[in-house]
Protein backbone atom coordinates (compact mmCIF):
# COMPACT_ATOMS: atom_id res chain seq x y z
CA UNK A 1 0.00 0.00 0.00
CA UNK A 2 1.41 3.56 -0.59
CA UNK A 3 0.15 6.20 1.15
CA UNK A 4 -2.08 9.63 0.49
CA UNK A 5 -2.35 12.26 2.74
CA UNK A 6 -5.41 11.44 3.53
CA UNK A 7 -4.35 7.73 4.72
CA UNK A 8 -1.41 9.61 6.73
CA UNK A 9 -3.69 12.17 8.47
CA UNK A 10 -4.78 8.69 10.30
CA UNK A 11 -1.19 7.73 11.84
CA UNK A 12 -1.14 7.05 15.86
CA UNK A 13 -5.08 7.00 16.04
CA UNK A 14 -5.22 7.11 19.70
CA UNK A 15 -3.87 10.64 19.82
CA UNK A 16 -6.13 12.46 21.71
CA UNK A 17 -6.21 15.73 20.85
CA UNK A 18 -7.58 19.02 22.87
CA UNK A 19 -11.09 18.98 20.56
CA UNK A 20 -12.53 21.01 23.54
CA UNK A 21 -10.68 24.03 21.16
CA UNK A 22 -12.41 23.75 18.42
CA UNK A 23 -15.60 23.19 20.71
CA UNK A 24 -15.04 26.45 22.52
CA UNK A 25 -14.35 28.32 19.34
CA UNK A 26 -17.48 27.08 17.70
CA UNK A 27 -19.74 28.45 21.11
CA UNK A 28 -17.88 31.91 20.78
CA UNK A 29 -18.68 32.06 17.13
CA UNK A 30 -22.79 32.05 18.28
CA UNK A 31 -22.28 35.25 20.34
CA UNK A 32 -23.78 38.31 19.35
CA UNK A 33 -20.23 40.87 18.00
CA UNK A 34 -20.52 43.13 20.96
CA UNK A 35 -20.61 40.02 23.11
CA UNK A 36 -17.28 38.58 21.56
CA UNK A 37 -15.67 41.71 21.70
CA UNK A 38 -16.41 42.05 25.65
CA UNK A 39 -15.67 38.49 25.95
CA UNK A 40 -12.41 38.27 24.65
CA UNK A 41 -11.87 41.21 26.78
CA UNK A 42 -12.65 39.77 30.18
CA UNK A 43 -10.70 37.00 28.80
CA UNK A 44 -7.72 38.95 27.74
CA UNK A 45 -8.21 40.04 31.77
CA UNK A 46 -8.70 36.70 33.22
CA UNK A 47 -5.33 35.33 31.31
CA UNK A 48 -3.28 38.46 32.12
CA UNK A 49 -3.20 37.34 35.77
CA UNK A 50 -1.50 34.39 34.79
CA UNK A 51 0.34 34.72 31.80
CA UNK A 52 2.14 37.41 30.20
CA UNK A 53 1.71 38.18 26.80
CA UNK A 54 4.62 40.25 24.71
CA UNK A 55 5.04 43.01 23.08
CA UNK A 56 4.85 42.48 19.41
CA UNK A 57 8.32 43.03 16.78
CA UNK A 58 8.21 46.43 15.11
CA UNK A 59 7.46 45.21 11.43
CA UNK A 60 3.80 43.67 12.62
CA UNK A 61 2.87 47.00 14.03
CA UNK A 62 4.65 48.59 10.89
CA UNK A 63 2.27 47.01 8.71
CA UNK A 64 -1.08 48.04 10.55
CA UNK A 65 0.22 51.33 11.29
CA UNK A 66 -2.00 53.40 8.74
CA UNK A 67 -5.06 50.96 9.44
CA UNK A 68 -4.35 51.41 13.14
CA UNK A 69 -3.95 55.40 13.11
CA UNK A 70 -6.85 56.15 10.90
CA UNK A 71 -8.93 54.67 13.96
CA UNK A 72 -7.20 56.24 16.18
CA UNK A 73 -8.60 59.36 14.94
CA UNK A 74 -12.15 58.41 14.82
CA UNK A 75 -14.11 59.29 17.72
CA UNK A 76 -15.95 56.18 20.57
CA UNK A 77 -19.07 55.91 18.65
CA UNK A 78 -16.78 55.27 15.09
CA UNK A 79 -14.21 53.21 16.89
CA UNK A 80 -16.99 50.77 18.78
CA UNK A 81 -18.37 50.47 15.32
CA UNK A 82 -14.87 49.27 13.67
CA UNK A 83 -14.63 46.65 16.34
CA UNK A 84 -18.31 45.37 15.89
CA UNK A 85 -17.70 45.49 12.10
CA UNK A 86 -14.34 43.06 12.16
CA UNK A 87 -16.37 40.98 14.88
CA UNK A 88 -19.08 40.77 12.75
CA UNK A 89 -16.60 39.95 9.47
CA UNK A 90 -18.26 43.07 7.62
CA UNK A 91 -17.85 44.00 3.79
CA UNK A 92 -16.12 47.90 4.61
CA UNK A 93 -12.80 48.37 3.48
CA UNK A 94 -11.14 48.33 7.03
CA UNK A 95 -12.14 44.56 7.42
CA UNK A 96 -11.04 43.69 3.57
CA UNK A 97 -7.65 45.53 4.93
CA UNK A 98 -7.41 43.45 8.02
CA UNK A 99 -8.40 40.33 5.72
CA UNK A 100 -5.42 39.59 4.24
CA UNK A 101 -2.93 40.91 6.55
CA UNK A 102 -0.91 37.52 8.26
CA UNK A 103 -1.65 36.22 12.02
CA UNK A 104 0.54 38.22 13.84
CA UNK A 105 -0.36 41.25 11.86
CA UNK A 106 -3.93 40.84 13.16
CA UNK A 107 -2.64 40.16 16.39
CA UNK A 108 -0.12 42.60 16.51
CA UNK A 109 -3.02 45.22 15.37
CA UNK A 110 -5.17 43.90 18.41
CA UNK A 111 -2.42 44.17 21.15
CA UNK A 112 -2.09 48.09 20.09
CA UNK A 113 -5.82 48.33 20.20
CA UNK A 114 -5.99 46.77 23.46
CA UNK A 115 -3.03 48.92 24.88
CA UNK A 116 -5.21 51.79 23.65
CA UNK A 117 -8.31 50.74 25.11
CA UNK A 118 -6.47 50.70 28.62
CA UNK A 119 -5.24 54.31 27.69
CA UNK A 120 -8.37 55.81 27.19
CA UNK A 121 -7.30 56.32 23.57
CA UNK A 122 -9.89 54.00 22.04
CA UNK A 123 -13.21 53.32 23.16
CA UNK A 124 -13.50 51.09 26.02
CA UNK A 125 -15.80 48.14 26.64
CA UNK A 126 -18.84 50.09 28.23
CA UNK A 127 -18.26 49.83 31.74
CA UNK A 128 -20.52 47.53 34.11
CA UNK A 129 -21.00 45.79 29.97
CA UNK A 130 -22.57 42.42 31.02
CA UNK A 131 -21.63 39.18 29.56
CA UNK A 132 -24.99 37.73 27.92
CA UNK A 133 -25.96 34.17 29.84
CA UNK A 134 -23.97 32.54 26.77
CA UNK A 135 -20.88 34.09 27.02
CA UNK A 136 -20.70 34.19 30.53
CA UNK A 137 -20.91 30.23 30.06
CA UNK A 138 -17.65 30.01 27.36
CA UNK A 139 -15.66 32.29 29.52
CA UNK A 140 -16.23 29.64 32.36
CA UNK A 141 -15.27 26.74 30.04
CA UNK A 142 -12.11 28.43 29.29
CA UNK A 143 -10.81 29.51 32.40
CA UNK A 144 -10.84 25.46 33.38
CA UNK A 145 -8.48 25.17 30.46
CA UNK A 146 -4.41 24.58 30.06
CA UNK A 147 -2.96 28.09 29.15
CA UNK A 148 -2.09 26.67 25.89
CA UNK A 149 -5.43 25.57 25.36
CA UNK A 150 -6.36 28.98 26.29
CA UNK A 151 -4.61 31.40 24.02
CA UNK A 152 -5.47 29.15 21.29
CA UNK A 153 -8.61 29.73 21.28
CA UNK A 154 -8.21 33.05 21.72
CA UNK A 155 -6.25 33.84 18.64
CA UNK A 156 -8.61 31.75 16.73
CA UNK A 157 -11.06 34.55 17.60
CA UNK A 158 -8.59 36.85 16.24
CA UNK A 159 -7.62 35.01 12.83
CA UNK A 160 -11.23 34.76 12.18
CA UNK A 161 -12.37 37.95 12.27
CA UNK A 162 -12.17 40.67 9.34
CA UNK A 163 -14.03 40.23 5.83
CA UNK A 164 -13.70 36.42 4.80
CA UNK A 165 -10.48 36.19 2.43
CA UNK A 166 -12.08 33.65 -0.02
CA UNK A 167 -14.42 36.26 -1.09
CA UNK A 168 -11.99 38.73 -2.25
CA UNK A 169 -10.67 37.24 -5.26
CA UNK A 170 -7.15 37.62 -5.68
CA UNK A 171 -5.27 38.83 -3.62
CA UNK A 172 -1.45 39.22 -2.21
CA UNK A 173 -1.10 38.56 1.65
CA UNK A 174 0.93 40.83 4.14
CA UNK A 175 3.48 39.32 6.28
CA UNK A 176 6.25 40.61 8.36
CA UNK A 177 9.86 40.02 6.60
CA UNK A 178 11.63 36.99 6.95
CA UNK A 179 14.21 37.69 9.49
CA UNK A 180 17.93 35.49 8.86
CA UNK A 181 18.63 32.40 9.85
CA UNK A 182 20.10 32.18 13.33
CA UNK A 183 23.82 32.27 13.32
CA UNK A 184 25.31 28.62 13.23
CA UNK A 185 27.03 29.41 16.72
CA UNK A 186 23.63 30.13 18.00
CA UNK A 187 21.79 27.02 17.38
CA UNK A 188 20.70 24.70 19.57
CA UNK A 189 20.51 21.02 18.91
CA UNK A 190 17.73 19.11 20.63
CA UNK A 191 17.81 15.51 21.97
CA UNK A 192 14.79 13.44 22.17
CA UNK A 193 14.11 10.31 24.47
CA UNK A 194 13.98 7.55 21.98
CA UNK A 195 13.88 9.14 18.14
CA UNK A 196 17.47 9.67 16.58
CA UNK A 197 16.15 9.69 13.38
CA UNK A 198 18.40 12.64 11.45
CA UNK A 199 15.74 13.77 9.39
CA UNK A 200 13.28 14.38 12.76
CA UNK A 201 16.53 15.99 14.63
CA UNK A 202 16.66 18.33 11.81
CA UNK A 203 13.55 19.10 11.17
CA UNK A 204 13.45 20.55 15.15
CA UNK A 205 17.01 22.12 14.78
CA UNK A 206 16.00 23.94 11.57
CA UNK A 207 12.91 25.33 12.51
CA UNK A 208 14.48 26.59 16.03
CA UNK A 209 16.89 28.23 13.93
CA UNK A 210 14.44 29.88 11.53
CA UNK A 211 16.17 27.99 8.83
CA UNK A 212 13.25 27.55 6.32
CA UNK A 213 15.16 26.99 3.74
CA UNK A 214 17.09 24.12 5.16
CA UNK A 215 13.90 22.79 6.58
CA UNK A 216 11.67 22.79 3.32
CA UNK A 217 14.52 20.30 2.14
CA UNK A 218 13.45 17.79 4.23
CA UNK A 219 10.19 17.51 2.45
CA UNK A 220 9.03 15.52 -0.15
CA UNK A 221 8.16 17.81 -3.09
CA UNK A 222 4.19 16.88 -2.44
CA UNK A 223 4.54 16.91 1.33
CA UNK A 224 2.36 18.15 3.79
CA UNK A 225 2.02 19.47 7.11
CA UNK A 226 -1.26 20.04 9.29
CA UNK A 227 -1.07 22.95 12.02
CA UNK A 228 -3.64 21.99 14.73
CA UNK A 229 -7.09 21.87 14.10
CA UNK A 230 -6.07 22.61 10.59
CA UNK A 231 -6.25 20.76 7.04
CA UNK A 232 -3.21 20.01 5.80
CA UNK A 233 -1.10 22.29 4.02
CA UNK A 234 0.02 20.16 0.65
CA UNK A 235 3.64 21.05 -1.49
CA UNK A 236 6.53 22.30 -0.76
CA UNK A 237 6.05 25.54 -2.30
CA UNK A 238 2.65 26.41 0.58
CA UNK A 239 4.55 24.70 3.32
CA UNK A 240 7.81 26.87 2.83
CA UNK A 241 4.99 29.93 2.69
CA UNK A 242 3.73 28.90 5.66
CA UNK A 243 7.18 28.78 7.74
CA UNK A 244 8.04 32.28 6.56
CA UNK A 245 4.43 33.71 7.09
CA UNK A 246 3.43 32.16 10.72
CA UNK A 247 6.39 30.21 11.99
CA UNK A 248 9.36 32.77 13.18
CA UNK A 249 10.46 32.44 16.14
CA UNK A 250 8.63 29.62 17.66
CA UNK A 251 10.84 27.65 20.42
CA UNK A 252 9.70 23.65 20.19
CA UNK A 253 10.63 21.20 22.60
CA UNK A 254 10.23 17.59 21.51
CA UNK A 255 11.18 15.04 24.57
CA UNK A 256 10.27 11.76 23.66
CA UNK A 257 9.39 9.55 21.00
CA UNK A 258 9.16 6.17 19.42
CA UNK A 259 9.39 5.42 15.76
CA UNK A 260 8.10 2.63 14.08
CA UNK A 261 8.16 0.60 10.47
CA UNK A 262 5.17 1.53 8.50
CA UNK A 263 3.85 0.01 4.94
CA UNK A 264 6.00 0.07 2.05
CA UNK A 265 9.51 1.19 3.77
CA UNK A 266 7.80 4.12 5.40
CA UNK A 267 8.75 5.22 8.76
CA UNK A 268 6.16 6.17 11.02
CA UNK A 269 7.47 8.55 13.94
CA UNK A 270 5.48 10.21 16.92
CA UNK A 271 6.91 12.90 19.11
CA UNK A 272 5.63 14.74 22.12
CA UNK A 273 7.26 17.52 23.65
CA UNK A 274 6.15 21.34 24.51
CA UNK A 275 6.42 24.40 21.60
CA UNK A 276 6.09 28.04 22.97
CA UNK A 277 5.28 31.44 20.99
CA UNK A 278 7.29 34.27 20.88
CA UNK A 279 3.79 36.11 21.91
CA UNK A 280 3.96 34.15 25.43
CA UNK A 281 8.09 32.50 25.59
CA UNK A 282 8.27 30.36 28.17
CA UNK A 283 5.36 31.44 30.35
CA UNK A 284 3.32 29.10 28.13
CA UNK A 285 4.63 25.87 27.33
CA UNK A 286 1.80 24.27 25.02
CA UNK A 287 1.69 20.36 25.34
CA UNK A 288 1.64 18.84 21.55
CA UNK A 289 2.40 15.65 19.09
CA UNK A 290 4.08 15.68 15.77
CA UNK A 291 2.78 12.44 13.97
CA UNK A 292 5.82 12.06 11.40
CA UNK A 293 5.14 10.16 7.71
CA UNK A 294 8.76 9.56 6.49
CA UNK A 295 9.21 8.09 2.65
CA UNK A 296 11.66 5.20 2.54
CA UNK A 297 14.51 7.98 1.66
CA UNK A 298 14.00 9.55 4.92
CA UNK A 299 12.07 12.39 3.54
CA UNK A 300 8.79 14.28 4.78
CA UNK A 301 5.60 12.66 3.89
CA UNK A 302 3.67 14.46 6.11
CA UNK A 303 3.45 15.76 9.53
CA UNK A 304 0.57 16.57 11.35
CA UNK A 305 1.09 18.84 14.96
CA UNK A 306 -1.52 18.36 17.40
CA UNK A 307 -2.61 20.66 20.13
CA UNK A 308 -3.14 17.75 23.27
CA UNK A 309 -6.03 17.26 25.49
CA UNK A 310 -4.08 17.08 28.52
CA UNK A 311 -0.62 16.41 30.23
CA UNK A 312 -1.52 12.78 30.05
CA UNK A 313 -1.18 12.79 26.60
CA UNK A 314 2.73 13.78 26.59
CA UNK A 315 3.15 9.72 27.47
CA UNK A 316 1.00 8.55 25.00
CA UNK A 317 3.26 6.93 22.59
CA UNK A 318 1.33 3.94 21.37
CA UNK A 319 -0.40 3.55 17.92
C1 LIG B 1 -8.92 43.06 23.04
C2 LIG B 1 -10.43 43.28 23.22
C3 LIG B 1 -11.14 43.49 21.91
C4 LIG B 1 -10.97 42.31 20.98
C5 LIG B 1 -9.56 41.78 20.94
C6 LIG B 1 -8.59 42.12 21.88
C7 LIG B 1 -7.18 41.67 21.78
C8 LIG B 1 -6.76 40.38 21.78
C9 LIG B 1 -5.36 39.97 21.68
C10 LIG B 1 -5.08 38.62 21.60
C11 LIG B 1 -3.78 38.03 21.46
C12 LIG B 1 -3.63 36.68 21.34
C13 LIG B 1 -2.37 35.97 21.07
C14 LIG B 1 -2.40 34.62 20.88
C15 LIG B 1 -1.27 33.82 20.46
C16 LIG B 1 -1.38 32.48 20.33
C17 LIG B 1 -0.32 31.68 19.80
C18 LIG B 1 -0.41 30.32 19.61
C19 LIG B 1 0.69 29.66 18.96
C20 LIG B 1 0.74 28.32 18.69
C21 LIG B 1 1.80 27.78 17.95
C22 LIG B 1 1.96 26.44 17.67
C23 LIG B 1 3.00 26.05 16.76
C24 LIG B 1 3.06 24.82 16.19
C25 LIG B 1 3.87 24.45 15.03
C26 LIG B 1 4.87 23.48 15.18
C27 LIG B 1 5.53 22.91 14.05
O1 LIG B 1 6.37 21.99 14.18
C28 LIG B 1 5.22 23.38 12.67
C29 LIG B 1 4.61 24.73 12.66
C30 LIG B 1 3.50 24.96 13.66
C31 LIG B 1 -8.40 42.48 24.34
C32 LIG B 1 -8.23 44.38 22.76
C33 LIG B 1 -9.28 40.85 19.80
C34 LIG B 1 -4.28 41.00 21.67
C35 LIG B 1 -1.12 36.77 20.95
C36 LIG B 1 -1.61 29.53 20.03
C37 LIG B 1 1.06 25.40 18.24
C38 LIG B 1 5.25 22.97 16.52
C39 LIG B 1 2.23 24.26 13.20
C40 LIG B 1 3.25 26.44 13.68
N1 LIG C 1 -5.84 13.78 16.50
C1 LIG C 1 -5.68 12.93 15.79
C2 LIG C 1 -5.71 11.67 15.19
O1 LIG C 1 -5.38 10.76 15.82
O2 LIG C 1 -6.06 11.45 14.11
N1 LIG D 1 1.30 29.44 14.20
C1 LIG D 1 0.45 28.75 13.34
C2 LIG D 1 -0.32 27.60 13.89
O1 LIG D 1 -0.10 27.14 14.95
O2 LIG D 1 -1.17 27.12 13.27
N1 LIG E 1 2.10 33.01 14.75
C1 LIG E 1 3.35 32.88 15.41
C2 LIG E 1 3.20 32.19 16.68
O1 LIG E 1 2.16 31.78 16.99
O2 LIG E 1 4.09 32.03 17.39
Amino acid sequence: MTYTISSARNIFPNTLAADVVPATTARFNQLSPEDQLAWIWFTYLEMGKTVTIAAPGAASMQLAELTLNEIKKMNFQQQTQVMCDLANRADTPICRTYAIWSQNIKLGFWYQLGEWMEQGIVAPIPEGYRLSANASAVLETLKGLEPGQQITILRNSVVDMGFDPSKLGGYTRVAEPVMAPKEMSQRTQVTIEGVDNPTILSYMDNLNANDFDALIALFLPDGALQPPFQRPIVGKDAVLRFFKEECQNLVLVPERGVSEPADGGYTQIKITGKVQTPWFGSGVGMNISWRFLLDPSNKIFFVAIDLLASPKELLNLVR
